[in-house]
């Protein structure tokens, strides 16, 4: 047990005052009960009326991984329309890190749709778009100067980081790694590693992508080739002077941890020598820290962990507590080089999005979410170390503050394992635990608390993943 100074919430309850005996800001008035219950089966009656309406209206590309159709959410639960009580290892994939309808989000949302919801940044301006991009100037990793522009979606922050930097250097070619993923639309299509699902007879893709190897210690280990980060970095460098040419190399673009692509935790030392490589070449490098941004990982951004300073910066998810916003950061020389007009969008920055983010910001500083995160990996990690050390099925354990994940693999081998994967995970949602899985072979579980879990909430949440992966033990 964590001591009270640096423990988790003990599943705080609006208004009420904490285990620690401080009142707890952490849920809105409406928020739920901080318990997992089922009343029904997992998907309920009412969820499944509703997905038989979807299927008849909602084009059939759109998946849903776990039809439980949303009431309300709060805290690390979410309440179905069947009155189920579930536990969120998800965060809406990373974005709810603050918390569903955290107060401040809510608040901040509930004071500026009353007085105007859009006039767009570019025609009549508004104070919250640059109060945002003055907090995205002064939280990301870099004292330099430092200038940012607002979009709509993750996606969107990635295509205009190449635009940005291409412009920027008057280059063409961009890298990404194996196993990235950085969007949906056509360029950032092409610059996501794996075909199934996002790529898949959506071609032809954007010009001047190309790939390097990425550092994954877990199958470089396998396949015999030097984990060693450095070494890493040199192989991938050594295929962009090859394949690309440094000279023309606008832009490097990677995800410091990766996410859809299986929480690869690159090996110390592979992210600096990238980063160095890319200065001593004129390449800018772009961390796309859509996903491990705003205190997920246990620093404000990933980078910071191993001191990397990016020349440019994508954000988006966490940014804004769950209401669409996306950001590029980055040296103020590099994002002015663009001309006039050259960056925008009609609701890029939506005001409604921005009062949002600056209610999530306040709070993930405020509430210093960040530690919050690091004392979740602090309890998530032994617990699934133990499991992995007493289960061969789990290959891999891996991760930083709350982006945690078990690689699954063919018991006594590293063989992918996604039909294990897709048990445990199907095993988690039927017991009412809200966990996805990702991954090139899509054989990863991951977990993505929203940072205010409650510590007792989060070990009941993991004891149901225990017992789904021992149910798969033979015997
Ligand atoms: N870059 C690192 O994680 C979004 C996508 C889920 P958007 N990841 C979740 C899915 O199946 O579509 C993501 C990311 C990183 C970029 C993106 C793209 O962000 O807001 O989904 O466009």
């Amino acid at each position: 047990m964590l001591d009270a100074d640096t423990s988790l919430p003990h599943s705080p309850t609006s208004g009420q005052p904490t285990s620690s005996g401080a009142p707890s800001t952490l849920l809105s008035e409406q928020a739920p009960e901080q318990r997992r219950r089922l009343v029904t089966e997992i998907p309920g009656p009412r969820s499944r009326e509703l997905a038989a309406r979807k299927a008849g209206a909602v084009a059939s590309g759109v998946g849903t991984m776990l039809p439980v159709y949303v009431e309300r959410a709060g805290g690390g639960i979410v309440v179905d329309v069947d009155g189920n009580h579930l536990v969120d290892l998800g965060s809406g994939i990373a974005v709810t890190n603050v918390g569903n309808a955290a107060p401040a989000v809510v608040d901040g949302v509930r004071e500026q749709v009353g007085r105007f919801t859009h006039t767009c940044f570019m025609i009549t301006p508004y104070q919250g778009y640059v109060e945002v991009c003055e907090a995205l100037n002064r939280l990301t990793p870099g004292d330099h100067e430092k200038r940012s522009a607002l979009f709509n979606s993750g996606a969107e922050a990635v295509e205009n980081a190449v635009k940005i930097a291409r412009h920027a250097t008057g280059r063409d070619a961009v890298v990404a790694f194996d196993h990235a993923y950085h969007g949906r639309t056509n360029l950032t299509m092409a610059m996501t590693a794996k075909s199934m699902p996002y790529k898949s007879g959506f071609g032809p893709f954007a010009g001047e992508i190309y790939r390097a190897p990425m550092s994954y210690p877990f199958r470089d280990t396998a396949a015999g080739v030097d984990v060693d980060g450095p070494a890493a970095a040199a192989r991938a460098i050594a295929t962009i002077e090859s394949q690309v040419g440094a000279g023309n190399t606008a832009c490097v673009v990677i995800e410091p941890i990766q996410g859809e692509g299986g929480f690869v935790v690159p090996a110390p030392g592979f992210l600096p020598a990238l980063a160095q490589w890319c200065r001593q070449n004129g390449v800018l490098f772009v961390a796309d820290e859509i996903q491990t941004g705003f205190a997920r990982t246990g620093d404000l951004f990933a980078c910071e962990h191993e001191g990397v300073v990016p020349d440019l910066i994508t954000t988006a998810k966490g940014i804004a507590g769950g209401l669409p916003l996306a950001a590029v950061t980055g040296r103020a020389e590099v994002m002015d080089a663009v001309h006039a007009g050259g960056l925008g969008g009609t609701y890029g920055g939506n005001p409604v999005a921005c009062a949002a983010a600056l209610g999530a910001i306040a709070t993930v500083e405020e509430q210093d979410l960040a530690g919050a995160a690091r004392r979740i990996g602090d309890v998530a990690l032994p617990l699934l170390r133990e499991l992995a050390a007493e289960n061969p099925a789990i290959g891999d354990v891996r991760g930083r503050g709350a982006m945690l994940a078990i690689e699954i693999v063919q018991p006594g081998t590293t063989l992918p394992h996604q039909q294990e994967a897709a048990r445990i995970s199907a095993a988690c949602h039927r017991q009412g635990v809200v966990t996805l899985t990702c991954g090139t072979w899509g054989n990863v579980l991951r977990l993505l608390p929203p940072l205010v879990i409650g510590e007792d909430l989060l070990r009941d949440g993991l004891s149901v993943l225990a017992d789904a992966v021992r149910a798969g033990l033979p015997g």
